[in-house]
């Protein structure tokens, strides 16, 4: 499964990743998840919200057990980032089914749509719009950088654009919700386990902030007659580190657009987006706050001005508690009773789901930590290793 997938939307420039939604490499990771689903004789389907499913057993029974990730990638994402959860639900059924074991809940796999958000930066799209936590007009005008909105690539993909929205008769049918993915950070490493447990997801957002001043000629024009909003967006990124950093957070202007983008002409705007993050929704805000201010004063300081806009947020995710104290039962009977739980900055269509539905999540050592990289990695022991988890996690829920 892995060898078939890796060439699957890998840059030959960068090694990394451009699985987008709804473009030519996830019709590609679309088609590899039905042909898996088809050689193990599962019946596969498509939501109204474009996500994957196959399932072993019917759903219509309820209380199904579904693991899974998603397929897509941030732009040179990694390998593992969505693709190890995917796999790995396979490998667990295959792996189950050597163990002989009869199942007596519905067994579903999934692979979520636009996770990540890289294509029109909303992520966790597929989930949230069967979670009801984006509405379908919400959805409808979500555009990419060209332009193309995201009903016209669904439509161009061959998916129904007016059929998306909430989806509780399918939410319904499902008892538990298990994601395994790679750690996206050392902590495993740092512990010395190859497999462990989530306990929350931060919450987190994505901000826009639109500095507009004028553009005019990088040669001729005085400094002091310039209204450059370069300026106080080079401002705003060190405050983002500054509050940040004061707070024990994270802040991130990891994207940026510039017009009219050339050498030597000072730019009319400046649109920067801030990903900030925190362990708690109140130092989130502190910071958040913190940064918009800095930015305001820079603004005024070069005669610029600014939007600031949330394009998205995502609440603090607690997972189930009872799920997570089963997974930890189950991997401690091999893993001896030290099963790391973990929290986590990243985001997760678990951490979307766990708001309607019980969720669990297990991680998979990373030994660098590095994440949404080409670098990312985990060693085939510890995929393994992880696979053998998610199918014990799964015999004892699916199977008892
Ligand atoms: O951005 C994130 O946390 C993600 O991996 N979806
Ligand atoms: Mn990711
Ligand atoms: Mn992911």
């Amino acid at each position: 499964m892995w060898t078939e997938l890796l060439p699957v939307g890998r840059s030959s420039a960068s090694g990394g990743y451009r699985r987008f939604a709804w473009t030519a490499a996830d019709a590609e990771c679309r088609a590899w998840f039905e042909e898996q689903a088809r050689a193990r004789g599962l019946a596969c389907e498509v939501d109204r919200n474009g996500n994957q499913w196959a399932w072993l057993g019917d759903p219509a029974a309820g209380n199904a057990v579904v693991t899974g990730s998603h397929l897509d990638s941030v732009p040179d994402g990694g390998a593992f980032d969505g693709p190890l959860g995917v796999v790995s639900a396979f490998a667990a059924l295959d792996e189950l089914r050597g163990r002989g074991v009869r199942f007596t809940r519905p067994l579903g796999v999934v692979n979520f749509g636009d996770e990540e958000g890289a294509r029109f930066g909303l992520a966790c799209v597929g989930s949230r719009l069967t979670a009801g936590k984006l509405t379908a007009e919400q959805a409808h005008r979500l555009t990419d950088r060209d332009g193309i909105s995201l009903p016209r690539a669904m439509e161009a993909a061959g998916h129904d654009p007016e059929a998306i929205g909430p989806d509780p008769e399918r939410l319904a049918r499902i008892g538990a919700f298990v994601e395994l993915h790679v750690e996206q950070g050392r902590a495993l490493d740092e512990l010395g386990h190859a497999v462990g447990v989530a306990s929350a997801i931060w919450p987190h957002g994505r901000w826009r902030f639109d500095f507009r001043g004028e553009a005019n000629h990088a040669g001729t024009t005085r400094l002091t007659d310039r209204h450059d909003p370069m300026l106080p967006y080079a401002e705003t990124v060190l405050a983002a580190r500054r509050e940040a950093e004061r707070a024990g957070a994270v802040a991130t202007f990891g994207k940026v657009a510039v017009e009219p983008n050339g050498v030597n002409a000072i730019p009319s705007l400046v649109r920067g987006w801030l990903d900030a993050r925190a362990a708690d929704q109140d130092v989130l805000d502190t910071v958040v706050g913190g940064i918009e201010q800095a930015a305001r004063k820079g603004a005024d300081g070069h005669g610029v001005t600014l939007d600031v806009v949330r394009e998205s947020f995502t609440p603090v995710a607690r997972f189930d508690h009872a799920l997570r104290d089963d997974l930890v039962r189950i991997l401690a009977r091999t893993d001896g009773p030290d099963v790391p739980v973990l929290g986590t900055g990243a985001g997760h269509d678990a951490g979307i789901l766990s708001a309607s539905i019980p969720t669990a999540m297990l991680f998979v050592r990373n030994p660098t930590g590095v994440s949404h990289s080409p670098a990312e990695s985990a060693t085939e022991d510890d995929c393994l290793a992880g696979v053998r988890a998610l199918a014990d996690v799964l015999e004892g829920l699916a199977c008892r």
